[in-house]
């Protein structure tokens, strides 16, 4: 017990120094620095945006840091990308989305719980914190537009093509969740038998959002007897993503047309 004491009495007198010695005089006349003058505080350079605190333009494209943030514009990358086009650590979530959630835009794994901070969003995760507590994940599928988006905490992280039911047999309009998931199904009616469907989410009773290996009209026109096909990457990644619960929202109006938009 000793020990435990000693060490906090000099962790406390360690802080003591640090203020009284070392933090800039800046700090003490109620101010923070801004070294480069480009509105963005040192610290927030250093931890936050991971931009330059004593070069006011970044990334030299003539607009300083600061108006870049402000505006939405990217203060790494030139000309008018915007900052959700960046990704600056890589990891896979760009920039903006890194700031919503919370993460750092410099560190791949921001909690460094082992897994990066993109693994953690796109499963409703929190990557700022080892904590189990999960952001809402959702599911709409716009028969109009055979489009299907993901979200999580509602933001889109995802917009796929799909081709949804034909329209004598319609993908049913209305509200669901996804209420199974099955990795291999087999698919039996009128004039089909579909063996090896892969990565099957129910999301009204034999309704599936599944992977459709037999055409190559997602996106384009429909092509189901009620079912939301997706491409097999597409469809593995959200079967990945999604659990089991999750709201499934299907608007629009199913095309008549053969091409969508046509
Ligand atoms: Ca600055
Ligand atoms: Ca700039
Ligand atoms: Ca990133
Ligand atoms: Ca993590």
């Amino acid at each position: 017990m000793d020990v435990t004491f000693k060490r906090k009495d000099s962790a406390v007198m360690g802080v003591f120094f640090l203020l009284v010695f070392l933090l800039p005089c800046s700090v003490f006349a109620g101010t923070v620095p801004d070294t480069d003058g480009d509105g963005i505080v040192d610290s927030e350079e250093m931890v936050v945006y991971f931009t330059d605190p004593n070069n006011p333009d970044t990334d030299g494209d003539g607009y300083t840091d600061g108006v870049e943030i402000k505006n939405g514009y990217s203060p790494h990358k030139g000309g008018a990308a915007k900052i959700h086009e960046f990704d600056y650590d890589k990891d896979g979530l760009d920039d903006w989305v890194e700031l919503w959630f919370g993460s750092s835009i410099g560190i791949k794994d921001t909690d460094r719980d082992g897994f990066t901070d993109f693994y953690e969003v796109v499963r409703g995760y929190d990557p700022t914190s080892t904590s189990m507590v999960r952001f809402p994940q959702r599911i709409v599928v716009d028969r109009t537009l055979q489009r299907l988006y993901y979200y999580v905490a509602n933001i889109k992280m995802y917009n796929w093509p799909v081709s949804t039911g034909n329209p004598s047999t319609e993908t049913p309009f209305g509200r669901f969740a996804i209420d199974k998931k099955i990795p291999n199904k087999r698919y039996v009616g009128p004039g089909y038998d579909l063996s090896g469907v892969k990565w099957n989410m129910q999301f009204k009773p034999s309704y599936y959002i599944h992977a459709a290996y037999w055409h190559n009209d997602f996106g384009i026109r429909t092509h189901s007897h009620g079912c939301v096909n997706m491409r097999l990457a597409d469809a593995a990644l959200l079967y990945s993503y999604v659990d089991e619960g999750a709201p499934v929202s299907v608007i629009g109006k199913t095309p008549s047309g053969y091409n969508v938009g046509s």
